[in-house]
């Protein structure tokens, strides 16, 4: 047995012995995991009643986002590549991603950057205003709360169809309400990073508001995760 062997044999049972048990543990360890998952929302489905309903929360997160995370998954696959930078980085450079799979890496990829962000910026028994910092950094660039938040309606419902609206931090540091369409990110065209995130599809709706999506705004700033907005303002300044 040379060097090379007993290496090989070493980490053969190395392997073997952490998995526990035979040869299908070991078959199994070899698949790599793929590159993006579903993330758990960290609350329950139910957890935002009466603001958004139980039904539109479960099918939004197992179904809607879930079907970004295959399909994302299907295009990794073919360009492996792509998974060695963060998601982030892609997203913003799209012209980098191969031409082959730009279009589905731009919605489904936009479509699970999206989603991830969105839910965790909801919260059940969250603070019902934004904390001092957030509050400072409204107050500088709309003037209060309720204006920006009317800028942030206002900005959703000239979305027409289907698409996303942003508290983003600009270029310049200060922070502006702009929408997105479809599953774009604030990172792609505009170059900006965003804070705060309302997803305006109908699908994030229907169910309880049907086509009322200034009632579904409305009920929606109850939902705000105020402290996460924080973290996202101190990473973004
Ligand atoms: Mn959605």
């Amino acid at each position: 047995m040379n060097r090379r062997q007993t290496i090989q044999l070493l980490s053969g049972t190395t392997i073997a012995a952490t998995a526990g048990v035979g040869h299908s543990r070991l078959a199994l360890a070899q698949q790599p995991a793929p590159a993006f998952s579903l993330p758990p929302l960290g609350y329950a489905y139910e957890a935002l009643e009466p603001y958004i309903d139980t039904a539109t929360m479960g099918y939004h997160h197992k179904n809607h986002h879930n079907a970004f995370v295959t399909i994302l998954n299907a295009q990794v696959e073919k360009f492996p590549d792509l998974a060695k930078q963060p998601i982030e980085t892609f997203l913003a450079n799209l012209s980098s991603v191969p031409e082959a799979v730009r279009t589905p890496v731009r919605n489904a990829g936009g479509g699970h950057w999206n989603h991830t962000f969105f839910w965790s910026l909801m919260t059940p028994g969250g603070a019902k205003t934004p904390t001092a910092d957030v509050k400072s950094a409204i107050d500088g660039a709309f003037g209060s709360v309720e204006k920006m938040q009317e800028a942030v309606n206002a900005a959703a419902m000239g979305r027409f169809g289907s698409g996303w609206d942003w508290l983003v931090v600009g270029r310049d540091k200060k922070l502006s309400a702009v929408n997105t369409p479809y599953q774009d990110t604030p990172h792609m065209d505009l170059g900006v990073k965003p804070i705060l995130g309302v997803d305006v599809w109908e699908h994030a709706y229907y169910l309880k508001h049907q086509y009322r999506r200034a009632d579904y705004l409305k009920s929606w700033w109850n939902t705000v995760n105020w402290d996460k907005v924080a973290e996202n303002l101190k990473k973004a300044a």
